[in-house]
């Protein structure tokens, strides 16, 4: 008797891009990958890959019509892994060249779900929002347990993940975090002062 293997099921892909003044680390996304696979869910289902990127190979290139084709060829490379999901760690020396890739990638492609995260998110994401309308959702604060919730919950427009902001409609949903910064600090500091009198 033959027994045919079990079709491997096809899985989902998240794409988590940085783009690093000098070379890049690709620390954060790295980070966020790993915390991602290591919920058994999320590995089942996502495949999820990093892209790299350095500000120099943007910011050396004078023409402005050079540099346009320049987000292109990145967006094409984006498109070409067929994500559902995209993430993008946002810091102040990639904001707008992450504009950029986002406003194309969104032109091509706007189905794509695209995410910030990153240090400018967590203190600018209003402003931000008001000047990228194609942003959907942005992660605030750290992201290794609020991104592989947003898998989780899958790549449906309907993510209700705490510590993330949503845009539905047009509107801005906050969805705030279970246990803020604050309580932790609080905790930290209570069990630090726990025994003394
Ligand atoms: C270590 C460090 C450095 C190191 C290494 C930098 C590197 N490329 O990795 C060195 C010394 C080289 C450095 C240099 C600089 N740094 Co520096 N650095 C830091 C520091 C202290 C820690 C950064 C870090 O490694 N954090 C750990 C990682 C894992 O955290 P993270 O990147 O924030 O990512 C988390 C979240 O933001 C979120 N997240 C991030 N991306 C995404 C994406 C998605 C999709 C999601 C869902 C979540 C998410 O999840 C992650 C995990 O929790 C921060 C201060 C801080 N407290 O964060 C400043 C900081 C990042 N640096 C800063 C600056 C300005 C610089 C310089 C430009 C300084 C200069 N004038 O030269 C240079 C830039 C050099 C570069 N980036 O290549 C600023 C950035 C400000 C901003 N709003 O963007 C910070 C925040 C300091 C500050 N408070 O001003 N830096």
């Amino acid at each position: 008797m033959r027994i045919s293997p079990t079709p491997s099921k096809s899985k989902l892909c998240a794409l988590l891009v940085e783009c690093a003044p000098q070379e890049p680390t690709g620390y954060a996304i790295n980070l966020l990958k790993a915390a991602a696979l290591s919920n058994p869910s999320v590995a089942s289902d996502w495949q999820i890959d990093c892209l790299t990127l350095r500000v120099k190979d943007f910011s050396e290139v004078d023409d402005e019509r050079l540099r346009s084709r320049k987000h292109l060829s990145v967006v094409s490379e984006i498109v070409a892994r067929n994500p559902s999901l995209v993430g993008f760690s946002v810091f102040v020396w990639n904001v707008s060249i992450t504009t950029a890739l986002t406003r194309m990638l969104k032109l091509a492609r706007p189905e794509i779900r695209v995410i910030w995260g990153g240090k400018l998110v967590e203190n600018d994401w209003r402003r931000l929002a008001e000047s990228c309308s194609e942003i959907d959702c942005f992660c605030i604060g750290d992201g290794e347990a609020v991104f592989p919730a947003i898998l989780e919950s899958n790549s449906g427009s309907d993510n209700q993940v705490p510590g993330t902001v949503i845009r539905r409609n047009g509107s801005l949903i906050e969805l705030l975090p279970t246990g803020s910064r604050q309580s932790a600090a609080d905790c930290a500091t209570k069990s630090l002062l726990d025994g003394i009198d």
